[in-house]
């Protein structure tokens, strides 16, 4: 067959957000626009690292036809090995492992993450580089750069493949390999964590869980891994069935959107954990017996018990976290005299510190987690990290985050999120602040004074790259915080995100909740950056 160039024109707006290119779902059904988009990331590929690449996503609806489109592209373009998950399924840290594991040149991820899928809702496309990381700015600018000038893409006539476990095809000078979804994943899990120790617990009744999987692509990772290598009953797992709409909900593991495994996990007959994993499997949500715990105590807490997690025996060498994620990290880090690093929002800036063995454990305050197995955030492994620390300990999460924070501080967190917002509003918001900064400085939240307003920019310290513009960060005196940033991952409106940080020392004041403890200074966030002058909205949509 021969290969087809079909000639096409640009398409505006196909800029890389904080985790690739997301948009509505009819917005990618129309003629050329993926194909445009996956020879656009062909192109920005030197010709020696067109090789093998990895295929993936997370099941939602158009990833079928999706998957066929890129395929299509790739053997025309002579991608010698295509490596796709069976029915195109592969989480996110799935396509990253693969990715490492076959020596693949890179991968391409097809995901909105916790955005609901189905008609008329969101989808999504990535890259992921050689090390199985988020492609880094300067090749997401250059993928974007080719989506402006492209004028024609290659195709090849494939017919509708079957993609089951093990089938190989060959067409033209490619090979396309469709692989199990999950085994290659719960080997590598299975390497990083004891699963003896975890599964005898289990088996002692000294620990149960109980895992949602929100109807989207963990289901069967979940029960490969938590039901029949560690033998959680079936009963435990729920919306373990991966659906193309996610059964209408959002795949958004917090308490609002796994609201039943909440619920559950506040009553008197909860498991000793309880977690939730997101659309694409690299969020997650966790849970004790009446406790929640917060993404950023989540990331502390695993740092401070890293030796109960086999993978980080040797140590940690170095932690880093995204600058809106709480200083919960920092402190702990000072305690094991670790360095901390702060990166910009979005796993891409962890990929040259992984890569480079200057941290070993990552995190981000939006329930995103992940050590240096992969380059992606980890869902699945961040609960065995959790059922390995409370195996080890022999202690309930709610024990753990009290003498944590006994300990440490209480670092009380919390996001308000503006959404539905129109974009020059929101970006007037932001400019606002900076414009004000010197005025604001005299000003105090209660007895705390304003002690320095920024605007955070990052230089990688590997490759020495510059990132700015990062949020706005409004510090006081006793190390708390108010962050305020644009989302990078909508599909149509702007939302402006505030992010909520104080820290509490005082023993008796380490229990309340901490959307209500931040509530006040998520007023006066509200009332400095003029938010309702602004863009007209009285108060946050959601508060998480
Ligand atoms: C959000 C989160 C960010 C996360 C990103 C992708 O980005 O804040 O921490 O890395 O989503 O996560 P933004 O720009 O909307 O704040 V996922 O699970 O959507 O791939
Ligand atoms: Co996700």
């Amino acid at each position: 067959n021969a290969v087809d160039q079909i000639s096409t024109s640009a398409f505006d707006g196909q800029k890389p957000g904080t985790s690739g290119l997301r948009k509505k779902v009819d917005v990618f059904q129309q003629p050329h626009y993926l194909m445009n988009f996956v020879q656009s990331i062909v192109n920005a590929l030197p010709l020696d690292q067109r090789s093998r690449l990895v295929v993936g996503g997370d099941g939602r609806y158009f990833n079928r036809e999706a998957i066929q489109q890129i395929l299509q592209v790739l053997v025309a373009n002579e991608v010698k090995e295509i490596l796709v998950g069976a029915d195109g399924l592969l989480s996110t840290p799935a396509v990253s492992h693969l990715i490492r594991k076959s020596g693949s040149d890179g991968g391409i991820v097809l995901s909105a993450s916790h955005n609901p899928g189905g008609p008329g809702k969101d989808f999504g496309i990535k890259f992921n580089n050689a090390s199985g990381s988020p492609a880094p700015e300067f090749l997401t600018d250059l993928i974007f750069e080719n989506t402006k000038t492209i004028d024609h893409y290659l195709r090849f006539p494939l017919p509708e493949l079957q993609l089951t476990e093990g089938a190989e095809y060959q067409f033209g000078n490619s090979t396309i390999k469709v692989v199990n979804s999950v085994s290659d994943y719960a080997e590598l899990m299975q390497t990083l964590f004891d699963f003896d120790r975890i599964r005898s617990s289990m088996e002692d009744g000294k620990l149960s869980l109980c895992f949602d999987g929100m109807h989207a692509v963990t289901g069967p990772y979940a029960k490969c891994i938590f039901s029949e290598l560690l033998g959680v009953p079936a009963g435990n797992l729920l919306n373990c069935v991966a659906k193309e709409d996610f059964g209408g909900g959002h795949p958004d593991p917090n308490r609002v959107h796994a609201k039943t495994l909440y619920e559950y996990m506040m009553s008197d007959h909860a498991t000793d954990l309880g977690a939730a994993s997101d659309g694409d499997g690299d969020r997650n949500m966790i849970l004790g017996n009446g406790a929640f715990v917060s993404p950023s105590d989540s990331l502390a807490l695993i740092a401070e018990h890293h030796q109960c997690i086999p993978q980080f025996r040797d140590g940690l060498v170095g932690v880093a976290r995204s600058m809106p994620t709480s200083t919960a990290l920092d402190r702990v880090a000072e305690h094991l005299n670790l360095p901390c690093y702060e990166t910009p929002t979005g796993w891409k800036f962890f990929g040259n510190l992984l890569d480079q063995g200057l941290v070993r454990l990552c995190g981000e305050e939006s329930f995103g987690t992940s050590g240096d197995h992969v380059r992606e955030k980890d869902g699945v492994w961040t609960v065995l990290c959790w059922l390995s620390i409370l195996a080890e300990t022999g202690k309930s999460v709610q024990q753990l985050l009290t003498e944590h924070w006994t300990r440490f501080g209480r670092s009380y967190y919390c996001r308000h999120d503006y959404e539905g917002l129109e974009a020059e509003k929101a970006q007037a918001v932001m400019l606002g602040l900076v414009e004000h900064r010197d005025s604001l400085i005299g000003q105090s939240y209660g007895s705390k004074p304003i002690r320095e307003v920024d605007v955070f920019s990052y230089e990688d310290p590997v490759d020495g790259s510059v990132s700015e513009n990062q949020g706005v960060r409004v510090k006081f005196d006793d190390g708390s915080r108010i962050v305020y940033r644009l989302s990078g991952t909508g599909t149509d409106s702007a939302t402006l995100r505030v992010y909520l940080e104080q820290i509490e020392r005082n023993a008796d004041s380490l229990q309340h909740d901490a959307i209500e403890f931040n509530e006040e200074l998520g007023q006066f966030a509200h009332s400095i950056a003029n938010i309702a002058g602004v863009t007209g909205a009285a108060e946050p949509s959601v508060r998480t």
